[in-house]
């Protein structure tokens, strides 16, 4: 993409009332625009990096064998009577009405929806396990929608929703949503800690939050350090076997968290062991059991022939907000750090002398090279100051960067840029175009 024919609106100036950085870099790099309180529009750039967070969500849970669907956003209120969620929820559910004067809402979770496509069809336990999950939009009318993308009350979720016939069953398909999560942070360059939770307005006794570590974040962490340390279990997971000692593992971790709660509250944490600290839930686990397959007769013969509710759990990643937690997670004076997986372009490429023959040249051919090996390229050809050029790179944070100036072209050389760590060096033209094909 040439620079000069993008749509990438970055501000000089930000609302005096932003008061976090993600907000602040979101609004400054033109990635969001508000257009109601908690309501964005995702301007192009901010779009891109929503799609490669969406997609390495998708990706982990092919992985460990959720199917995906698309659930409408609108819900029917009758099939929220039939769960006792529709007068429960409160005045967080937008409820609409049609012409027809039928009551709708816009679905703020998908329990009931996804209960409903279930017990239409499936009747055996031969059917089950189960994981059906969509990544859609949700809306929440939240009193106090602030900090972004973070608190939306329209937010993109991705909601895996899993099926099976007894308790041992649904634990086993917990067990492997809880090691996608740990896959999928991970590879979003995410520390994400994974907390015993309240389930609120979901219900059900099993569940975990997935926390990152950030200063800004509204949750409070106080866990042990090791947990944060420990890295993700990685690709090679087998889903089909015994998750169990992966989890096991954590939820160790949890236990000697839950003993050091005790410890402090007699003032004695060892201060080697302990992280208290604020965090970002960015994904919330929960297994309910027949919370909703019970009211909403979603019931399964098993193998002896009786008929019983099926056993669910509940699987959310808020995708839109994992924008503005990978930035709190990774930012510096200057702008973004994307790390690589979610960059919104590979590649940058500033041309510090637009119209210069010598440069132009040069620009174009790296642009077509690191195209044609299949990189997304951002080409900054505008005719603009050298200044603003850096700037503007650093802030919409592109993690590598080609730059051309007549002096060094003079010479065949060009200077190559890590965003991280900020880290310069020469290199020869020839020798960058190579390693690029
Ligand atoms: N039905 C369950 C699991 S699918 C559920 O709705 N869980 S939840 O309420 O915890 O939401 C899942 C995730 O969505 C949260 O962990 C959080 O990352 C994200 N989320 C929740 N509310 C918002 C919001 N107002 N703005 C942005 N993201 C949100």
């Amino acid at each position: 993409m040439r620079l000069s024919r993008f749509f990438l609106p970055v501000l000089k100036e930000v609302p005096a009332d932003v008061q976090i950085v993600s907000h602040q870099l979101m609004l400054r790099a033109g990635m969001i625009r508000q257009e109601a309180a908690g309501i964005y529009a995702w301007l192009p750039l901010g779009l891109r990096v929503l799609k490669k967070i969406e997609q390495i969500v998708r990706e982990e849970m092919d992985r460990a064998g959720a199917i995906e669907l698309l659930m409408p956003t609108l819900q029917l209120a009758d099939l929220w009577k039939e769960s006792g969620r529709y007068e429960a929820y409160g005045d967080e559910m937008l409820r609409i009405t049609d012409r027809h004067d039928r009551q709708l809402l816009y679905g703020p979770t998908a329990e009931e929806v996804v209960t409903d496509i279930f017990r239409a069809s499936v009747k055996s336990y031969k059917d089950l396990p189960l994981n059906l999950y969509n990544i859609q939009w949700k809306f929440r009318d939240e009193r106090r929608p602030r900090f972004g993308v973070m608190r939306g009350r329209e937010f993109l979720m991705k909601d895996a929703y899993s099926f099976d016939l007894n308790e041992a069953d649904a634990r086993r398909s917990y067990n492997r949503m809880f090691i996608a999560y740990l896959n999928t942070f991970a590879r979003m360059g995410l520390k994400a800690v994974p907390m015993k939770a309240d389930t609120g307005p979901i219900g059900g006794d099993l569940s975990h939050e997935f926390i990152v570590l950030a200063d800004t974040g509204e949750s409070q962490v106080f866990c042990h350090k090791d947990l944060v340390e420990m890295g993700a279990p990685g690709p090679d997971v087998d889903f089909d076997g015994d998750l169990q000692p992966l989890v096991d593992q954590r939820t160790a971790l949890y236990a000697a968290t839950e003993e050091m709660h005790d410890e402090a509250a007699f003032g004695a944490v060892p201060a080697d062991k302990q992280l208290s600290a604020r965090g970002i839930e960015v994904g919330h686990i929960f297994y309910f059991g027949e919370k909703y397959s019970k009211p909403m007769k979603a019931n399964v013969a098993g193998p002896d022939g009786v008929s019983a509710p099926v056993h669910m759990g509940s699987y959310g990643v808020g995708v839109s907000r994992l924008l503005g937690a990978i930035i709190e997670a990774s930012h510096d004076e200057g702008g973004i750090i994307w790390p690589d997986a979610v960059a919104p372009y590979d590649l940058g490429i500033i041309n510090l002398k637009s119209g210069d023959a010598a440069c132009d040249a040069a620009c174009e051919k790296a642009y077509a090279a690191a195209r044609a090996a299949g990189k997304a390229v951002l080409y900054d050809d505008r005719d603009e100051r050298a200044g603003a050029k850096f700037a503007t790179m650093d802030l919409i944070g592109i993690p590598r960067q080609i730059v051309v100036g007549p002096k060094s072209i003079a010479e065949g050389n060009v200077e190559v840029k890590v965003r991280a760590t900020g880290e310069r060096s020469v290199a020869a033209l020839d020798a960058v175009l190579a390693e690029l094909a």
